[in-house]
């Protein structure tokens, strides 16, 4: 393994394969096993829903006792908590939404369940608090307000924002798009929605985004073209890889599982960075697959390690790829260093431009040919040859 910081979540591993069709196809696991065997594995981290370690209806001492064991297996094994997430999804008080509820007792109760969780999110060591609204959204358009919904999903945000800011800690909120399932429509369904809504908080300063590789393929989206833009708005907080073959259920593969050459392209991005610079990524490798439920449990730890071989190996191509004089010399003839240049000269007013005598050789600008057929046969030959 190479000495990338790899996370999965407890949720994945530990998926026992219930779906909407079928019952569980593997026994449930014990979260502090998990976490044993994913450090054997060679993984740097973890991460949990409350409800993954925590039962909903826990009492103080059965709360405590969860949480010790978790706490005592990641002490032993030196596995990172870097990241707590909250499950406002799947008791049925939230059938209609959390924070969106039209229930003002809901909304309060939902509150109440996420601010608890950042404190415990604070004393595991967490970095990153995920918050994935499943079933913020709706099925019937008239079902709610709206506008107004939008408005309650910000103040729950920016409450939780201002609440980490009190306590002064370490913390900062990753929101985790979605387009569908469970609901028929979730709010924030993609990360420009996303950013769309952090703008408009008190606290969105430690408000970014945690975007899955399926949740945005599900939308029919380019994942590189969504991270990169969240690199870019400085809001890519966290990430959750997995695999996914275009708009349908989702469906939670192994990582590169689903398109190849998508993923090729986002190892490139994260490992590399972008062929002219800007901002990187420097989070954790996080991991948010489920084992396919025709999987037994010795399948469950294959397809841990799979992630991880998957990513290792996309990351030596890549890097192979970008130091390729062949690749650079079409990155040049493409282009892409001249992107660099800003399109007005440093100092160059509006009017200025506008008044100069510039001309343009339409005929042959429109004859400019940048060889991006031969550029991605490069990148398919380094990641298949
Ligand atoms: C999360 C997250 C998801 C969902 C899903 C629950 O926190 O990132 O994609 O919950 O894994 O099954
Ligand atoms: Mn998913
Ligand atoms: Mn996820
Ligand atoms: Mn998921």
């Amino acid at each position: 393994m190479s000495d990338i910081k790899y996370s999965f979540g407890l949720w994945t591993v530990g998926w026992a394969g219930r779906d909407p069709f079928g019952h569980a196809t593997r026994p449930d696991l014990d979260p502090a096993d998990s976490i044993r065997k994913l450090a054997e594995l060679g993984a740097w981290g973890f991460t949990f829903h409350d409800n993954d370690v925590i039962p909903f209806d826990a009492d103080a001492a059965t709360r405590d006792a969860a949480i010790a064991s978790v706490k005592k297996a990641a002490e032993e094994t030196g596995l990172v908590c870097e990241m707590v997430t909250t499950d406002t999804f799947m008791h049925p008080i939230f059938k209609a939404g959390a924070f969106t509820s039209n229930s003002r007792e809901i909304r309060r109760f939902g509150l109440r369940k996420v601010l608890t969780n950042v404190d415990l999110a604070a004393e595991m060591g967490a970095t990153t608090f995920v918050m994935w609204g499943g079933r913020e959204g709706t099925e019937y358009d008239n079902s709610k307000d709206l506008i107004t919904a939008h408005a309650r999903y910000a103040e729950g945000i920016d409450t939780v924002a201002a609440y980490i800011k009190s306590q002064g800690y370490d913390l900062k909120i990753g929101l985790e798009p979605k387009p569908n399932e469970p609901r028929g429509d979730i709010f924030l369904p993609t990360i420009g929605h996303a950013i769309a809504l952090i703008d408009t908080l008190d606290n969105g300063d430690i408000v970014g985004l945690n975007p899955e590789v399926g949740h945005e393929q599900m939308a029919g989206l380019n994942y590189t073209h969504g991270i990169a833009l969240a690199l870019y708005a400085g809001k890519l907080f966290h990430i959750d890889l997995n695999g996914q073959h275009g708009p349908r259920y989702d469906q939670d593969l192994v990582f590169g599982h689903g398109d190849l050459l998508s993923a090729f392209f986002t190892v490139d991005l994260l490992e590399n960075g972008a062929p002219n610079g800007g901002p990187r990524y420097e989070g954790p490798r996080h991991f948010d697959y489920k084992t396919s439920r025709t999987e037994g449990v010795a399948g469950v730890w294959e397809s841990a390690k799979a992630n991880m071989e998957t990513y290792d190996l996309l990351a030596v191509k890549a890097k192979a790829y970008r130091e390729d004089p062949e690749v650079q010399a079409a990155f040049e003839t493409a282009g892409i260093f001249e992107s660099a240049q800003s399109t007005l000269a440093e100092g160059e007013t509006i009017e200025a431009f506008l008044a100069s005598e510039e001309t343009y050789d339409v005929a042959a600008l429109s004859d400019r040919h940048e060889g991006l057929v031969n550029l991605h046969q490069l990148a398919l030959k380094h990641l298949i040859g």
